[in-house]
């Protein structure tokens, strides 16, 4: 049952037996990404107080300025995940190739692979808007205790053990699934504690929010044209209100509590779409499915797309059940 007095780490303990693996490790992983993200937020809210923001200078391999913030919260999260012998390999957004972890150690039994777009909307950070952290955990599939491979991490979503998210924003939530269901944790920053504040987050089954980036229209395929206009239509229900952030983590987590639906197409600049697959589709594509929403990429479900790179591009469109429903009902009469 449900208690809203509950920390973060009393629920981890509490529901670790609803997990079918349960050993113990999947828990103590849970809360090192909760130790790390209590970390990056102390960094994060203090962005617009030190000269902490702007590039770093590198660029990432997507061709992408990084920010510091974004090269801080990389190395924290890779930093914290490392330490604890839970895992055996890391693959960030921020890294070109996977990181592997003890992996010359034969006694190694770290057995599970993380994920990560460590600091997702990062361009948003010089304009003090909310920016996230997004995580997706699975077994490895090689055998445990020889070096982790590629393949352990182009696995289907459908195979992910726990993905979430942290939003910074007015507050900071830690929000995660382990495949029984989403709770949401806000942040005590006062005392540095998670509290369980939106237990079972469920999103509504129509929504009225639409979120994309219209400037990219012209360059859309027919059916999510089609679909904008819809959205736009004067009807019972409609016009639907049209609420874009930039910052995945935050649209998402607005749609999910209020009800919406959001897409990032691909098109002629961006022929796979913008979003990654693996460290940003699926993981909320799974939170989605847990919460009774829905994810495809116009017309196949995100979390049976089979992986084939690491930083694989997907378009992308995600929320309320009924509103992707919508959009490929769309996408199949107008086609692209
Ligand atoms: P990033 O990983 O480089 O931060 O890019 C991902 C972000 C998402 O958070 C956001 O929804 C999207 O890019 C916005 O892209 P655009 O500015 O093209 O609309
Ligand atoms: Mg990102």
């Amino acid at each position: 049952m449900a208690n809203k007095n509950q920390t973060l780490g009393e629920f981890i303990i509490e529901n670790q037996d609803s997990f079918k693996y349960t050993s113990g490790e999947l828990s103590r992983l849970i809360n090192s990404i909760r130790l790390a993200a209590k970390v990056v937020n102390h960094e994060v809210n203090k962005a617009g107080l030190v000269d902490i923001t702007g590039a770093a200078g590198d660029t990432n391999i997507q061709g992408e300025d990084q920010q510091k913030l974004d090269v801080y919260a990389n190395e924290k999260f890779i930093q914290t995940l490392t330490k604890r012998n839970i895992v055996c390999g890391i693959a960030s957004e921020e890294e070109d190739d996977f990181v592997a972890i003890n992996s010359q150690d034969e006694n190694n039994q770290n057995k599970y692979v993380v994920l990560i777009d460590p600091l997702d909307g990062s361009s948003n950070i010089d304009v003090n808007v909310s920016v996230g952290t997004i995580f997706s955990i699975y077994r490895r599939v090689t055998p445990i205790g020889t070096p982790v491979k590629i393949e352990d991490f182009l696995q289907k979503g459908s195979e992910q053990v726990a993905a979430g998210y942290v939003v910074y924003g007015t507050s900071t939530m830690l929000v995660y699934t382990t495949g029984d269901g989403v709770n949401g944790f806000t942040l005590n920053p006062a005392i540095g504690t998670f509290y369980l504040s939106h237990p079972n987050m469920t999103f509504p089954e129509n929504g009225s929010i639409y979120s994309v980036n219209e400037g990219n229209y012209m360059d859309f395929p027919k059916g999510i044209k089609k679909y904008i206009k819809y959205c736009q239509e004067e009807e019972e229900d409609r016009p639907y209100t049209s609420r874009y952030i930039g910052s995945l983590v935050s649209d998402f987590h607005r749609n999910m509590i209020k009800g919406g639906i959001y897409m990032y197409p691909k098109g002629s600049r961006n022929p796979n779409g913008k979003l990654r697959l693996l460290y940003e589709c699926n993981p909320m594509a799974f939170l989605a499915e847990q919460a009774g929403g829905k994810s495809s990429d116009g017309h196949t479900r995100t979390m049976d797309v089979e992986p084939t790179e690491l930083h694989q591009r997907v378009p992308f469109v995600c929320g309320s059940k009924n509103m992707v429903n919508k959009v490929e009902e769309f996408m199949r009469e107008f086609g692209e």
